[in-house]
């Protein structure tokens, strides 16, 4: 494995957890959890038994708990229960509270917003539901759902649970090469869309790109398209699209949830891994709404009125669990999101920490009332302890809770964090395992175990819990392969982390060719295979280099075919092709033009290299497995000059 282990580290500072971080506390002390916790690895059987009969509600209760191995890749939680995911995320609280507030919209401009009850959400929802039907989609299909965080994304994954079908959510931001691939994977049939998305004050035509997605896609029977901005020169194709607002208003507002099996597929995500193309990171029904339910509860200690805002894209993981299922399955109201943090200035989205947004000066958090904030998030990258401590003090005021969660698209929840109430923290370490959660580090070569405190290892998990992915969707053996071969026994992560004195686990990155920009997964295969693509590029290696602002940018390194071609024009070429086949989020940041790769003997191209050349290393280690060593000295004057 291509990684260097780093130090472990050592940290003073311990917070405890704040009055206001204990309020209405589901767990009343560190010991409390430490206990329960315990009871969850001892005797898992009884603690998830007790658990899903307490959070869900179910039309045909379960018998069996759990089955199923890493080993086999056979993992099935709940196996003989039913329910319906929609049911519980939002029948059963529109029957309790049909006024209470399902949904705080808050749109790109700052006087755009809207709140929507839990019975007016639930009657969206049906009429949907109904109308999906109507056309032919029936459990098991795949929907495609390529929207702005607009109330009707989370209609349309709702409608979907509701009648069986399984949804495949696109982030917005995903270009139509990307889209494509990801309709044509899961055979989606139906398409929901808007006519436009605005960000920013940007309009993302998403129409559009639906329409060049599926142009030669003839197995995509209907796109059904949400009118947010109303521009009047959308096309819409005869036969295939049809309004929303046409279609949807006229169905009936009443319908019966189609009972599910735990283990019936609920969604599937697509994420980038360490090789070729994006995986359909599968979900099934029960496990997942389980677990998302409870770290929901627990780790942000919700309490019946709080408002909770997540401020993800429902295109990520994040907003599928804590925008949408967590807090809606425990009848919270949510907050979302169709703006970004800088819009209209630094102050929109001040709850994120973010380098950027610290730079903005502490002024604009400073100038609200903050007061009503009792547990602050963080997720989707290391946070460093500097950045940690301004969210702490300057948002939190010192009397929040900060948590740093961390997780996986393929965990489903997550799966190691502080609990709000109870547990003390570190600037910067995600410290202990949620319950049911069993940590490992391993040795990255022999795969053994690391036991004790103050060691650092490739981070994996040694028993399967609720909400851990099933399957890659249509790719079983892919789904082997990556997460259970390469440690026996273990689910392998793909990140490394340490574990320090006190037993805490500090996240420390990906350790697989996986890039993180702001938070986005993005694999190096994937942007080298959209080079290919790029005629004039002979061949491309793809880096993630440490950035300021975004945690890593994307680094590419190319031998074109005809080095007297203009360089400024091969770069911007080279740019525009990465975001033409992945979109914007993977835009590049540095293009360097060289002779040659360095590589291996054997012709692997030898990215280390590549990352110590651009983070201005002198050392580089063991180069004997270098065919040309005279390759570092001419790639390094580039980079530099
Ligand atoms: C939820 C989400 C997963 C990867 C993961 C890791 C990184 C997530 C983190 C974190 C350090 C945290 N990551 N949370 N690193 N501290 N609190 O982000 O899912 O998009 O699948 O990304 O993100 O590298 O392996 P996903």
């Amino acid at each position: 494995m291509d990684f260097e282990m780093e130090d472990v580290p050592v940290c003073d500072v311990i917070y405890q957890p704040t009055e206001k971080a204990k309020y209405n506390a589901h767990l009343s002390s560190f010991d409390e959890y430490k206990k329960l916790y315990d009871e969850s690895i001892r005797d898992p059987e009884s603690f998830w038994k007790k658990m899903a009969h307490e959070t869900l509600s179910w039309d045909i209760p379960f018998q069996k708990v759990s089955s199923g191995s890493f080993q086999d890749a056979n993992i099935k939680w709940f196996e003989d229960g039913y329910l319906n995911a929609c049911y519980n995320c939002v029948d059963r609280h529109a029957n309790k509270n049909p006024n209470k507030v399902a949904i705080y919209w808050e749109g790109d401009q700052t006087s755009e917003s809207r709140s929507i009850s839990y019975l007016e959400m639930k009657n969206e929802i049906c009429r949907l539901a109904n109308y999906l039907e109507s056309i032919g989609v029936k459990k098991g299909d795949c929907v495609a759902i390529y929207m702005p965080m607009i109330p009707e994304a989370v209609y349309a994954m709702l409608a979907c649970v509701r009648i069986g079908a399984i949804h495949s959510v696109v982030f917005g931001g995903f270009s139509d090469e990307a889209l494509k691939d990801r309709i044509i994977d899961a055979k989606c049939r139906v398409v929901i869309t808007a006519d436009e998305g605005v960000r920013g004050g940007k309009v993302i035509h998403l129409k559009n790109i639906v329409d060049q997605a599926i142009e030669s896609v003839e197995f995509v029977k209907t796109v059904l398209v949400v009118k947010r901005t109303g521009e009047p020169s959308i096309q819409m194709k005869a036969d295939r699209d049809v309004w929303y607002h046409e279609k949807v208003s006229t169905q009936s507002k009443d319908h019966k949830p189609v009972s599910m099996n735990s283990e019936d597929l609920l969604f599937i995500l697509y994420t980038s891994g360490s090789t070729g193309k994006p995986k359909g990171v599968a979900h099934s029904t029960a496990g997942y709404l389980l677990y998302a339910s409870l770290t929901f509860k627990y780790v942000f200690n919700y309490a019946e009125n709080d408002i909770f805002g997540c401020m993800a894209d429902v295109g990520w993981i994040t907003g599928h669990s804590y925008v949408v299922y967590g807090p809606l399955c425990n009848g919270a109201t949510i907050v979302l999101f169709d703006s970004t943090p800088f819009y209209p200035d630094a102050s929109r989205y001040w709850q994120v920490v973010d380098k950027a947004l610290r730079k903005a000066g502490d002024a604009f958090p400073l100038k609200y009332d903050l007061s009503s904030l009792r547990v602050l998030g963080s997720v989707g990258e290391p946070i460093n302890p500097e950045a940690w401590q301004w969210y702490y003090d300057k948002i939190g005021r010192n009397k929040c809770a900060l948590v740093d969660t961390y997780w996986q698209t393929e965990t489903g929840g997550i799966v190691i964090t502080p609990i709000s109430s109870v547990t003390p923290t570190k600037p910067g370490a995600a410290t202990l395992p949620f319950f049911g959660i069993e940590p490992a580090l391993l040795d990255p070569h022999s795969g053994h175990e690391i036991s004790g405190n103050g060691v650092c290892g490739v981070l994996a998990i040694k028993s399967p819990w609720p909400s851990i992915t099933r399957t890659v969707y249509g790719d079983h053996e892919r789904y082997k392969m990556t997460y259970f071969t390469q440690y026996p026994g273990y689910y392998f992560t793909g990140d490394s982390a340490a574990r320090d004195s006190n037993g805490y686990y500090w996240i420390r990155g990906r350790v697989d060719d996986v890039i993180n920009v702001s938070g986005h997964r993005l694999s190096t295969a994937e942007i080298e295979n959209a080079l290919i693509n790029y005629p004039e590029c002979a061949e491309a290696a793809v880096i993630g280099k440490p950035d300021e602002i975004t945690g890593q940018s994307i680094c590419v390194f190319c031998i074109l075919r005809n080095p007297n071609i203009d360089k400024e024009k091969a770069k911007t070429d080279i740019i525009k092709q990465v975001r033409k086949s992945i979109g914007p989020i993977a835009t590049p940041k540095s293009v360097y033009l060289v002779p040659d790769l360095p590589k291996t003997r054997s012709g692997k191209i030898m990215r280390r290299l590549l990352r110590k050349i651009v983070s201005g290393e002198t050392n580089f280690g063991d180069l004997t497995t270098l065919s040309d060593p005279s390759i570092i000295n001419k790639i390094n004057i580039i980079v530099s000059q």
